[in-house]
């Protein structure tokens, strides 16, 4: 049977099973209990950042949560498949009742950090936020304003909101009064936005339904079986899509989405993906496979005939790999094997399947690009495609992350930003610390040449990066403590995290299940849009962010063009029915009664179709219109940023060694392993850590290889200590050989504790580095070398 075939079959039959996502679907089908005439049912939605926005049934007696119930409704056919929450969803029972749930204002009476606060009335908070808010301004300027990153509500549209500004109506206040240091790229994916904008334009990629047309799936460090565990996620769409496709994932852990017949695991050290390319790309070349006609044609930089006239001789690609560059070096497979630590013979069969594959369809994750040298593996990742002239066509993608046909989604109006200064967004704490020092050349503050201040107000919204989910927590530690850098911090949150101990007014919000709003679903092919309503009775008074910032807008004299006449339930609706309007989705009424609503699109999405179809009528937004293999305008960055020792900027995609990767041999004589922290089913981020539940059921551990393990006389389940050159964790060990040898990963976003010399908490950033990238100064998270004993 062809596998198309079989795929249509295994679709309709909506049986198909998955083990890891406790979204996705069994066989059975079980019928959850109907509501008694006692029952009320809500629709509601997590809206956290994973990023599925998973719709959740909210069944309440008298105001009190009974249970939560998913999206059962419909047949469950491919097609118009249910989004079907996780367990994360399903135990939002545990969020909203929360033993550590914030109740009321407080403010802070011990020192920054120690978590020591007194109760105060909504009053009292309102009035010292525009107290200070005003007092900051006055004093230093807008810039010294900042909204920090926070992702913890990103998807309600409407009364959270995005991360960038407060939840957006914070963002809409701080215009009104003159604005706020911006920022820009994310923790996310900030590496891929910059390589892709460089060498591309931005970054054009396939849906997953290409799949279905491809006849090799090659993937890095991409694990959607637990970053996208939703019944619309990524992890049940390879589980349908990718059924019968050869598959190989390269990663240095065994991850739940390698559990597949389909699926060879390539273990490869982190950060060295770019050199496993380089060598793919060698064959590729010296086998004669490489397309040169389409490379000549599309791309600047590949070889010699299309090298912008101002770049050195033989700066292009092919003489990198070949060994006619300046490094001298041929990137052969004996070359890549000892750094990736994948044999040579390995890698020649790799390039002969990619060789062989008429639709490769080459993707990657985000954390593989999350590394210190992050953007140059994004651009050696999708030179693989580039090189065989599979782009644009059916069955191929691009080499970035696999994108969603569906991904509904708008937000309220901010207005303009006055302020014209915006820095990238993991550069903050650098900005509390040295504001005045940084400058664009430098630090990548853009909008502006050098700042003019540092940051003296921080607005913290649903986010815990002001230190528990930032780099080097023990060196924020001392940057926040300090009172005369930044001057105040407001944290509105729902529980008391790591973050919210840093705060100087902290305020308590209404969660996701509590509020009305709207969600919408990013899937392939159905996703839904849920009309979120609450019955439940909130034993204390909390409040959301329209409401906190119209009492602040009242209190600087802004009310009026803030809220412009209109409630929250009045803007809700109306930015609704008008964005409804536009696309023929059900206007607010309607929803509500429906509680959900299924948007299907089934449209082809091939990455770099249209360029590659016509180049001259649809060029990239690139300065030459075309793919830049050799982007001149790194070259120039390289000659004019001032970088610190050992960072580089190539101007081709190749691999580069970093500060604390495998080849810091200085460092590892004394830090031999190589750590990463990955995002684990068990969590989104740090949200749900302190769900007893999701502790129970996925446990916290530092993952080991036996090999490791044994030369350190570590046992399985025994405490371990973690130490980095910034700070020790205290955790346990599980041994096991999902993990290669050489490698040990610590589970990203469980909660750090401060309280003594070691974090206890297990928190992977007190072991961090608060270095940049070279290129966007990201965050490179999963670069560290560190040594384990036991404790
Ligand atoms: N070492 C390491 N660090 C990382 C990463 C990594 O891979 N490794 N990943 C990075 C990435 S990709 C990201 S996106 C960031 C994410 O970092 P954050 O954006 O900080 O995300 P969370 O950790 O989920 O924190 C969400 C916060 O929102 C709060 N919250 C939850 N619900 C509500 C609500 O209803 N109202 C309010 N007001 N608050 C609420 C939670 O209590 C929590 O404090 O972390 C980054 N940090
Ligand atoms: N359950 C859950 N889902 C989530 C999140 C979560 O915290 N929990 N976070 C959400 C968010 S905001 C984001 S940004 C995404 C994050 O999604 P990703 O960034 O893709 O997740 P990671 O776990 O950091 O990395 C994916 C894989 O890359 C591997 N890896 C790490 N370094 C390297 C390397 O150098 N090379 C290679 N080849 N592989 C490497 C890791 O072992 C891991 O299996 O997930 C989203 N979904
Ligand atoms: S964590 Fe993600 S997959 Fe799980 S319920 Fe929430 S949105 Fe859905
Ligand atoms: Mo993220």
């Amino acid at each position: 049977m062809q596998r198309r075939d079989f795929l249509k079959l295994s679709a309709t039959a909506g049986a198909v099973s998955c083990v890891t996502a406790c979204g996705s679907k069994t066989a059975e089908t079980v019928t959850p209990p109907q509501p008694d005439a006692q029952e009320q049912v809500n629709w509601g939605s997590c809206t956290c950042n994973c990023g599925h926005s998973c719709p959740l049934q909210v069944v309440t007696r008298d105001g009190d949560i009974v249970r939560i119930e998913t999206d059962n409704l419909g047949d469950d056919s491919w097609e118009s498949h249910q989004s079907r929450a996780c367990a994360k969803g399903r135990s939002f029972k545990k969020k909203v009742y929360a033993a550590d749930r914030l109740k009321a204002p407080m403010k802070r009476i011990g020192k920054r950090g120690e978590g020591r606060f007194v109760e105060i009335s909504w009053e009292e908070a309102f009035d010292t936020i525009a107290a200070e808010l005003r007092r900051v301004i006055d004093t230093y300027g807008n810039e010294a304003v900042y909204c920090q990153y926070g992702s913890g509500r990103l998807y309600s549209w409407f009364s959270g909101g995005h991360w960038n500004g407060g939840g957006r109506w914070g963002a809409k206040l701080l215009n009104l009064l003159g604005g706020y240091l911006g920022q820009y790229n994310t923790y996310s994916s900030g590496q891929a936005s910059n390589a892709g904008q460089y060498t591309f334009g931005g970054r054009p990629v396939s849906g997953y339904a290409e799949l279905q047309n491809s006849d090799f799936y090659l993937s890095f460090g991409h694990n959607p079986g637990e970053t996208e565990m939703s019944g619309a996620g990524g992890g049940y769409d390879l589980s349908v899509l990718a059924k019968g496709l050869e598959t190989v994932i390269v990663d240095p852990r065994y991850t739940d989405t390698l559990v597949s017949k389909e699926a060879k695991w390539l273990p490869i050290r982190p950060g060295t993906d770019a050199a496993l390319c380089e060598a793919l790309c060698y064959e590729i070349i010296t086998r004669g496979a490489a397309d040169e006609a389409f490379l000549n044609r599309y791309c600047v930089g590949y070889d010699n005939q299309t090298l912008p006239q101002g770049a050195p001789a033989n700066a292009d690609f092919k003489s990198h790999i070949l060994g006619g560059g300046p490094d001298g070096v041929a990137k052969t497979p004996e070359y890549a094997a000892p750094i990736t630590g994948i044999a040579a013979d390995e890698i020649r069969a790799l390039a002969t399947k990619l060789i062989a594959a008429e639709a490769p369809f080459i993707g990657q994750g985000l954390g593989p690009q999350r590394q210190a040298n992050g953007e140059q593996t994004v651009r050696a990742i999708t030179m693989l495609p580039l090189l065989l002239g599979k782009v644009g066509l059916p069955g191929t993608s691009t080499g970035f992350t696999p994108a969603k046909n569906v991904f509904p989604l708008t937000l309220s109006p901010t207005g303009a930003n006055p302020t014209k200064a915006q820095i990238p967004c993991f550069m903050w704490s650098e900005a509390v610390a040295r504001g005045e020092e940084m400058t664009a050349l430098k630090d990548g503050v853009r909008g502006v040449d050098q700042l003019s201040t540092g940051i003296k107000f921080i607005w913290n919204y649903a986010g815990n990066a002001l230190i528990n989910q930032h780099s080097d927590a023990n060196g924020t530690h001392r940057i926040l403590e300090d009172e005369s850098l930044c001057e105040f911090i407001l944290v509105h949150d729902v529980q008391m995290t790591p973050s919210a101990r840093y705060a100087d007014i902290l305020l308590p919000d209404l969660t996701d299940v509590e509020v009305n709003d709207i969600s919408g679903n990013p899937a392939t092919h159905a996703g839904v849009i849920t009309a979120m309503t609450s019955a439940i009775r909130t034993p204390f008074e909390a409040k959301g962010c329209f409401e906190v910032c119209l009492e602040v807008a009242r209190r600087l004299g802004v009310e009026r063009e803030y809220a412009e006449g209109r409630s929250y339930q009045q803007w809700l609706e109306h930015l609704y029915n008008g964005f409804a309007a536009s696309k023929g989705y059900p206007e607010y009424a309607e929803l509500v009664r429906m509680g959900i609503y299924r948007v299907q699109d089934t449209t082809p999405k091939i990455g770099l179709e249209a360029f590659v179809d016509n180049p001259e009528a649809n060029p990239l937004a690139t300065p030459s219109g075309k793919i830049e293999i050799y982007s001149e305008t790194l070259a120039q960055m390289a000659q004019s940023w001032v970088l610190p020792e050992g960072d580089e900027i190539p101007a081709i995609p190749s691999y580069v060694r970093t500060w604390e990767g495998y080849e810091d041999v200085d460092t590892r004589a004394e830090y031999p392993l190589q750590l990463i922290g990955h995002h684990t089913k068990g969590r989104t981020h740090s949200s749900f850590h302190s769900n007893r539940w999701m502790r129970e059921a996925v446990e916290d551990c530092v993952w080991i290889n036996p090999k490791d393990a044994q030369e350190r006389m570590i046992q399985s389940g025994s405490l371990v200590l973690i130490r980095s050159k910034r700070g020790q964790v205290r955790v346990r060990a599980r041994i096991t050989p999902r993990i290669m040898p050489g490698v040990v990963s610590l589970p990203q976003g469980a909660w750090r504790n401060n309280a003594g010399e070691v974090d206890d908490g297990g928190c992977v950033n007190t072991l961090t580095a608060m270095r940049p990238t070279a290129i966007g100064k990201c965050n490179p998270q999963h670069t560290n070398l560190v040594e384990i004993t036991p404790a």
